[in-house]
């Protein structure tokens, strides 16, 4: 029967239809009756005087949100959204819903972030918020055709690991039978384990964990990477990828629905500012802000922002050569700082990038200095044998979708966020 149905959008350019949705709203004023019905592409009335429908269809009582399915014909209609309305022969409904539905999907009335969460799997009914999830997929998709035009090879890589791999305390613990296990926090070792292994290029699109004890509007327990590395000794090379990779994508998602719906203006810069580490953290400390050593703080990353727009009129800055004393051991080491950078838009950071140390006992000896016993890391092995220089970054999927579209937590963009609270649904 489903098979039959078209989406709403296009029932209106046709004659006899069959529809299944949602039953956004019921009303029974006694001789007619009006369902407006949703799917994913939008809504229409079905209108049933009680003279022209069937008796059996005209009895039925659809609760709010069922899903149902129905056939009939469109017929023009001044009152009706998009000129148009349906009048009903068959009303099939393939599954009733309780009342009263939980939280309010209408927009009408405002529910707290943590209630919509609870109820997620009916949050997503309100259309703005399927908006979220439909650029999102567009999203990933669009940098995914940049990395396949680029010839990279798409990876998938191991999320249960031996050793943590962005180290600090921030990862999750596993048993693993009798051993201990851990959830990967990144697939850094394993794209540089391709590349090793003479993938040249590749990229990986997959869920990484970090056990982030913040409750913070731009932190997720669960979230989805989008890596890429490939053969490259040349640090400019990789902040001239990413440029080109986003502008590609801003390009792709301008006449997208949610682009609209959320009434943003998507303004990618002519170039983007590459400002060091040290230079910006003299500007934001100019500007009042405090810092700290080899940070600049997520007030300072606002500032730093702040001053891209007003100078470069660019809404994203890179800010590159962290010192190396704050940064992961593999990053490649150019006197005391380091061949790496952050990717920062709207005041937030999305990326972080740099080339990585090859060189087995350099790699080795960066590993000593932060206090990691090598003789724990496998993936050193991968070092021995004609590695090639190499570098690539990582963007956050969630945070670029949330600023995208101007959400105020990150939560909204991940389908089940998962939070120090938060495991269900
Ligand atoms: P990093 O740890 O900076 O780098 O992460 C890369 C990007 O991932 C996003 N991100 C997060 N998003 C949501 N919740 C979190 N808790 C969270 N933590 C990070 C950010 C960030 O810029 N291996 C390196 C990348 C590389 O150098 O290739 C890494 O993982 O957008």
């Amino acid at each position: 029967m489903l098979e039959k149905r078209v989406p709403i959008k296009d029932a209106f350019n046709l004659q006899s239809v069959a529809v299944a949705g949602w039953v956004e709203s019921y009303r029974d004023l006694k001789k007619i009756k009006f369902i407006i019905l949703r799917d994913s592409t939008g809504t229409l009335q079905i209108t049933m005087p009680k003279a022209k429908v069937p008796d059996e269809v005209f009895s039925l009582e659809p609760t709010q949100e069922s899903y149902i399915f129905v056939k009939g014909k469109m017929i023009d209609s001044k009152e009706a959204r998009g000129g148009k309305e349906l009048i009903p022969s068959e009303i099939k409904i393939l599954s009733k819903a309780e009342t009263p539905i939980p939280i309010d999907i209408s927009g009408k009335i405002e529910t707290d972030l943590s209630k919509r969460l609870d109820w997620r799997f009916i949050d997503i009914r309100n259309p703005k918020v399927n908006e979220i999830f439909k650029l999102q997929s567009k999203i990933i998709n669009t940098l995914s055709r940049f990395c396949d035009e680029n010839e990279f090879i798409r990876i998938n890589t191991s999320k249960l690991v031996g050793v943590p791999t962005e180290g600090g305390t921030e990862y999750f613990e596993v048993d693993y039978f009798d051993k201990k296990a851990y959830l990967a926090q990144s697939p850094q070792f394993y794209k540089e384990l391709a590349l090793s292994g003479g993938l040249e290029k590749v990229y990986e699109i997959g869920n990484v964990y970090r056990a982030e004890p913040h409750h913070t509007i731009r932190h997720l327990c669960e979230y989805n990477s989008f890596d890429v590395e490939w053969i490259t000794d040349n640090f400019d090379e990789l902040l001239n990828f990413e440029e080109k990779m986003l502008r590609y994508l801003f390009e792709k998602i301008k006449n997208e629905n949610a682009i609209q719906v959320y009434n943003v203006t998507l303004n990618f810069p002519k170039k983007i500012p590459r400002i060091k580490f040290g230079e910006a953290k003299k500007i934001v400390e100019k500007m009042g802000v405090e810092t700290e050593e080899g940070d600049l703080t997520h007030a300072g990353e606002k500032a730093l922002c702040e001053w891209a727009k007003k100078e470069h009129d660019s809404d994203f800055v890179f800010l590159t050569h962290f010192p190396f004393k704050h940064k992961v051991f593999y990053a490649k080491k150019e006197g005391e700082n380091t061949l790496s950078f952050d990717l920062l838009y709207k005041g937030i950071e999305i990326t972080t990038g740099g080339l990585r140390e090859e060189n087995y006992e350099k790699r080795k000896s960066q590993m000593i200095e932060k206090g990691l016993n090598p003789e724990t890391f496998d993936h050193l092995r991968f070092f021995k044998y004609g590695i090639p220089p190499h570098g690539g970054f990582a963007i956050g999927i969630e945070r670029l979708t949330m600023l995208i579209l101007g959400l105020q937590n990150i939560r909204e963009a991940s389908l089940t966020p998962r939070d120090p609270e938060r495991l269900t649904p």
